[in-house]
């Protein structure tokens, strides 16, 4: 990227992610009054809505126009993301011009961090340096995964999250909805779900959850904002909300009690069960139809105490039921068939750790392990999310063969429930203390040897709530980090840049106080 300060106040360098392209020419523009102007009547209430945090007034007309303009010709030379988009400053006004609705809303975004750039703190004039911003995404699906389960968080914070993916011009919002604690969709065809497994949370939390015209409302909130919401069911482990709502679920028949604690992978369906394949097909039929977006995600991580065999009838039973209802598949890397037969890289995961991931006393047999030759348990088009970078790649690789989807969420680096360091009072540190360097500087294409960068659908950021109470609490573990992991999904590793990106989040945070947002006032910053 191109780097330059223009003038008194007027920062050119500014913009999270790093823009392919960012031009600084002369002039200047002020933007106290604005007037959008765009076919779809969306797109102009929420430029409006982006532009006015700044303090900008919006007005019908009269004000510094801001045109955006549907145009296939714009972004970087030679791009065909339909996310790509220019955004052209003069003195006279703004235009972005972008072919789809996705980066008119982009060049927005990167128009309203540049005039906050300039403004610092409350007092700044509301003006932004004449500049050219040529861009594009890298990858495709830059998301964040938020746990809603283990503490809930309700439309409101989900909201408030939307709009902060969105800032950094992420575009998935995965939730994580069911899990051992608590059941947080409503499943018309399974009522007993969030009748009697939504109110607990960690440590006897208030729960909750989304009824179906919350969730389609959250959904279509999300959506303007050109972000998908991706949902998950957490099959076949984590499952004991399920379990305590549907007691046929069981060997014994009898519903198993309430679960209040932060240990993984003691619970499991059972698939020679009667019961279950009628479950699964009630409860992915239903959340297919109520989501919008095209992906539903079936969970399939930390199945601790089930055999390869049966694990593997459960992958392709989730997989031909969700293919079925018209969605595409996600899953945790485990459904790749390797974590699930090498029990030795998970019992390591856990043994190494916190007892909150203690070994299984029953783990599969070594044998368990699948060799070379066996065919890959995905299908083509199913999204693996990658998040243990242990386990021997070979299974990753006869996936990507056989043509699954890569999202990257090395616990490493992207797990922001993970300390930022060993005196943090919040998160967890079974895979690493994650400080703000070590969510910005790693290349998704460099985890996997030998998996072709063709495979790698994008990068994902999450956060799991066993420790997180508030939206102070989860923000303080997003941001600054958030930030980081958006870039690493957005910018081309060239125009990644460590001293320039800590400058960048410096600008950032005056945004966040003047909006409110909590953020973690890391050392690595001079804030
Ligand atoms: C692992 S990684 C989990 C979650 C926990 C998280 C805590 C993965 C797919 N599952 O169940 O909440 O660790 O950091």
């Amino acid at each position: 990227m191109t780097t330059v300060s223009s003038g008194a106040g007027i920062v050119a360098d500014a913009v999270i992610p790093a823009p392919v392209e960012l031009v600084p020419a002369e002039g200047v523009l002020d933007l106290t009054t604005v007037t959008v102007d765009a076919a779809d009547a969306v797109v102009v209430r929420l430029a409006g809505e982006l532009l006015a945090t700044t303090g900008a007034s919006v007005v019908p007309d009269g004000g510094t126009p801001v045109a955006l303009t549907l145009d296939a010709t714009a972004g970087p030379a030679g791009s065909s993301s339909p996310e790509r988009y220019t955004l052209t400053v003069t003195a006279a006004g703004v235009t972005v011009a972008a072919p789809e609705r996705a980066g008119l809303l982009h060049g927005v975004r990167t128009l309203r961090q540049l005039v906050n750039a300039g403004r610092r703190e409350t007092d700044g004039p509301l003006e932004v340096g004449a500049v050219v911003v040529r861009d594009e995404p890298r990858y495709a699906w830059r998301g964040l995964s938020l746990d809603v389960v283990r503490h809930w968080f309700g439309p409101a914070d989900l909201r408030a999250v939307v709009d902060l993916v969105g800032s950094y011009k992420m575009n998935r919002l995965h939730l994580h909805l069911s899990d051992d604690q608590g059941w947080r969709l409503e499943i018309p065809s399974r009522p007993a779900l969030t009748e009697k497994s939504s109110q607990g949370a960690v440590s006897g939390a208030a729960g909750g959850f989304l009824g179906v015209d919350e969730y389609r409302e959250l959904q279509e909130y999300a959506a303007e904002r050109e972000i998908v919401v991706v949902p998950e069911i957490d099959v076949p482990g984590h499952v004991n909300a399920a379990t305590h709502a549907y007691g046929e679920l069981t060997p014994s028949g009898e519903p198993t009690d309430t679960y209040d604690g932060i240990e993984v992978g003691f619970s499991k369906l059972h698939i020679d069960l009667p019961a279950t394949e009628p479950f699964l097909r009630d409860v992915f039929t239903d959340v297919a139809r109520m989501t919008l977006g095209p992906w539903v995600h079936f969970g399939g991580d930390e199945v601790l105490t089930m055999q390869p065999d049966e694990f593997g009838r459960f992958v392709a039973l989730c997989q031909e039921i969700v293919t079925g209802a018209g969605k595409t598949p996600v899953a945790w890397q485990e459904a790749a068939g390797s974590a699930h037969g090498d029990q030795s890289a998970v019992a390591a995961l856990a043994g190494e750790a916190t007892p909150d991931h203690a070994a299984p006393d029953d783990a599969a047999p070594d044998d368990a392990v699948p060799d070379d030759e066996e065919p890959a348990l995905v299908r083509p088009g199913t999204v693996l999310q990658y998040w243990d970078t242990r386990p021997d790649p070979a299974p990753f690789l006869r996936a990507a063969e056989a043509g699954a989807r890569f999202v990257m969420s090395p616990a490493d680096r992207a797990y922001l429930d993970m300390k930022y360091t060993p005196e943090h009072p919040l998160g967890q540190q079974w895979a690493a203390f994650v400080e703000l360097h070590d969510s910005y500087d790693w290349d998704p294409a460099a985890l996997i040897e030998g998996l072709p960068e063709s495979a790698i659908e994008g990068v994902s950021a999450a956060v799991w709530t066993e420790t997180l109470l508030s939206r102070d609490d989860l923000f303080s573990m997003l941001l600054p980090r958030l930030a980081a992991v958006a870039e690493t999904a957005w910018s081309q590793p060239g125009a990644k840049d460590w001293e320039s990106f800590r400058s960048r989040v410096a600008l950032e945070a005056a945004t966040w106080r003047r909006e409110g947002a909590t953020y973690h006032p890391t050392p690595q910053i001079d804030w």
